[in-house]
């Protein structure tokens, strides 16, 4: 099959690029990453300047990040999902919320989850901190609240396109964990209603079920809920 998809069914950033796949049915095989595999990892390097995943091959063709992914699906591999809506200042907004969701939302959980990593540059290789830096888990919780609140804010003066769009493929993944680290306050409605719709999405309930078997490995330890 030409359409590959390389990522992990755990990745929040894999979530991305999978929710517009099975939101419009597109048929690709999924390559879940081995930890460990050489072959893997000399991939990645080539073809990420991070070595970060999700990767999308289509035939000759690779396109890593995964707005990117979403663009190029909504360029070459459209279906009913507006992944991209027509409308240009809708697409503007669309895409002005992903950054929104990935930078603020979906960053600020990685900070917190990657306080509890050694560093993968040490000698000592990676693997779990006995202690996350409290400063730094708290700096992380701290800049996620400050997102929530403008969210909510934004929401009550502004409407998402319509689902599934880039923001939901955004807005899913990161909402969801990020969460998990720092829940949504009852002081933000619109926030947390936004939470709750996109979790009864079709696509993200198959992104949350197949991750369901990998939570143990949330480094933060994940709450029993969701
Ligand atoms: N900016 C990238 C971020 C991707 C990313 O952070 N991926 C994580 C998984 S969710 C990853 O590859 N982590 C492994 C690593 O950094 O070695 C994107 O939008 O695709």
């Amino acid at each position: 099959m030409s359409l590959q998809l390389f990522g992990h069914p755990f990745s929040s950033y894999t979530w991305k690029a999978l929710i517009p796949l099975y939101a419009n049915g597109t048929d690709f095989e999924f390559r879940a990453i081995t930890p460990g595999d050489e072959e893997e990892a000399k991939f990645f390097r080539r073809v990420h300047p991070a070595n970060k995943f999700p990767v999308l091959v289509d035939g000759d063709t690779t396109i890593i990040e995964a707005t990117s992914i979403v663009e190029y699906l909504a360029l070459h591999h459209p279906g009913p999902a507006p992944l991209i809506p027509s409308d240009p200042e809708i697409a503007l907004t669309t895409r002005m919320m992903d950054r929104v969701f990935d930078n603020y939302v979906m960053g600020n959980m990685q900070r917190v989850v990657a306080a509890y990593f050694v560093d993968r540059d040490d000698p000592a290789g990676k693997g779990l901190r006995d202690q996350p830096d409290p400063a730094e888990v708290e700096a992380g919780k701290a800049r996620l609240r400050q997102a929530y609140a403008w969210l909510e804010s934004w929401l009550s003066e502004n409407e998402l396109p319509p689902h599934v769009s880039l923001v939901t493929c955004a807005a899913a993944p990161s909402l969801f964990y990020a969460d998990w680290i720092e829940r949504i306050p009852d002081d933000c409605p619109r926030l947390r209603g936004l939470h709750a719709e996109l979790l009864a999405l079709p696509p993200v309930v198959r992104c949350v079920e197949d991750a369901r078997p990998y939570r143990a490995y949330f480094p933060p330890g994940a709450p029993d809920r969701d």
